[in-house]
């Protein structure tokens, strides 16, 4: 394995030096050229990349392929209102699909399951990357997406499910839609889940498990990288395999970005080793995981990460969608009357993740009718659909309601108990 990362990462390296001007730069600044990198541990010599790279070059700033190459383009959440552009060749498909096929291969999903892909399909890499996986593995497909719960449920039950892929999160909120509908899941065929996408934990794991009937496993990606499956559970459901023949993991201090050593917990890091329109060299992911190098009962020797729980930066996820603070802010600023104070509430219904966004309206608004503050309630729904593509409910709160802070501003108040 290490000969085979050090040759592919020569290769990436040479690639991004020529191809990407970005990363040309970077190398020049520090005096080097991917003639310097001679043995893996080289790789903290390099310099990294990081997402406001992915948001400075938007939107094909860092390909590495002639657009005539590439063959499809994904997109997912920056931190200001543009998203950041992701770009595949038929090669890259090809090694996508593949690590899906390894991916749900390790859940023990086979050419006879049946799977209810309910990761949404667009942009968003789970839908498509599930899919391509699950087809070429022999499975049968429901290309269902995400949403309409109760079609969901139909399909489950009459089409025979025996595996879904969907945020953990909807999951427990299907499970408990079902329930309302007199209908036991683990009286159906249904026995595996393959569940990411966003952060859950172990408990959230038993009640899935013992509700559902089913296997729960855990599977990470990233757009970044290439999406789902970069790294995934195997039967022993102790940490998650790497996929480390097309990325490399690193953790390193999220404050200082100096290496840490094996399984000290920190920032995981990743260089993609054969990605072709767009290679990312030391990716900083900002979620916080430890490496794993003992083996794992399961026969694979492919190094683990621990199940990642947080992240780094400000990020939350909900229901799957990455959301920053940050594009909150631009969105109500361009709204009229609206003042520089809000707060995000995030709470678990029935298993869905709701937020709700507190935002102080000026007092000439607050003053009016009512009719100006419903015009500005739905203005504000509407700038925050478009820019997250998520609807959220909005309360407007009179000016000097919301708690100041005397130092950051506390922007969210996370009372899911994702713990
Ligand atoms: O969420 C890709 C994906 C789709 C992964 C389906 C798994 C299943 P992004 O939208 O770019 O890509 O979001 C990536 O989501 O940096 C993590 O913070 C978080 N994340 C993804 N998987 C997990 C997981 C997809 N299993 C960001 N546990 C990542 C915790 C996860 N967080």
């Amino acid at each position: 394995m290490r000969p085979l990362q050090l040759e592919r990462l020569r290769g990436v390296l040479q690639r991004a030096f020529d191809r990407v001007e970005l990363f040309r730069a970077r190398l020049k600044e520090r005096g080097l050229t991917p003639a310097d990198i001679g043995g893996l541990e080289d790789i903290a010599k390099l310099p990294f990349t990081t997402k406001a790279d992915l948001r400075d070059t938007y939107p094909f700033g860092l390909f590495a392929s002639p657009i005539e190459e590439v063959v499809r383009l994904h997109a997912s959440s920056g931190t200001t209102g543009k998203p950041i552009v992701v770009a595949y060749t038929r090669e890259d498909l090809d090694v996508w699909t593949n690590v899906m096929v390894r991916s749900l291969a390790s859940c023990g999903i086979t050419h006879g399951d049946i799977v209810q892909n309910a990761y949404g399909y667009g942009l968003f890499t789970g839908g498509l990357g599930a899919h391509y996986g699950a087809e070429a593995l022999g499975a049968t497909v429901i290309p269902i997406s995400g949403g309409n719960t109760e079609r969901q449920i139909m399909v489950m039950k009459d089409f025979k499910v025996t595996a879904i892929c969907c945020t953990p999160s909807y999951f427990i909120h299907l499970l408990e839609r079902a329930g309302e509908l007199g209908i036991d899941v683990r009286k159906l065929p249904l026995r595996t889940g393959v569940f990411g996408a966003e952060p859950w934990t172990e408990s959230m794991r038993r009640h899935i498990e013992s509700a559902g009937g089913i296997r729960a496993f855990d599977i990470y990606g990233l757009s970044e990288i290439t999406g789902p499956g970069v790294a995934i559970e195997c039967c022993t459901q102790d940490g998650l395999h790497v996929f480390e023949d097309h990325f490399y993991p690193e953790i390193v201090d999220p404050e200082s970005g100096e290496p840490l050593p094996e399984g000290c917990e920190g920032e995981l890091v990743v260089t993609t080793l054969s990605k072709r329109a767009m290679p990312m060299i030391r990716y900083r992911t900002r979620d916080i995981t430890a490496l794993i190098s003992k083996p794992c009962p399961c026969g694979r020797t492919l190094r683990r990460i621990r199940r990642i729980g947080r992240r780094s930066d400000d990020m939350i996820i909900i229901r799957g969608i990455n959301v920053f603070p940050s594009q909150i802010e631009s969105a109500l600023m361009s709204v009229e009357g609206t003042l520089p104070h809000y707060q995000i509430v995030l709470t678990r219904e029935k298993g869905l993740d709701q937020m709700e966004v507190l935002v102080e309206v000026t007092p000439e608004v607050f003053s009016d009718q009512i009719g100006a503050l419903e015009t500005l309630h739905d203005k504000i729904v509407y700038e925050l659909d478009q820019t997250l593509g998520l609807r959220v409910a909005i309360r407007l709160v009179r000016p000097q309601t919301i708690q100041r802070s005397e130092g950051k501003a506390l922007r969210v108040s996370d009372r899911r108990n994702l713990g």
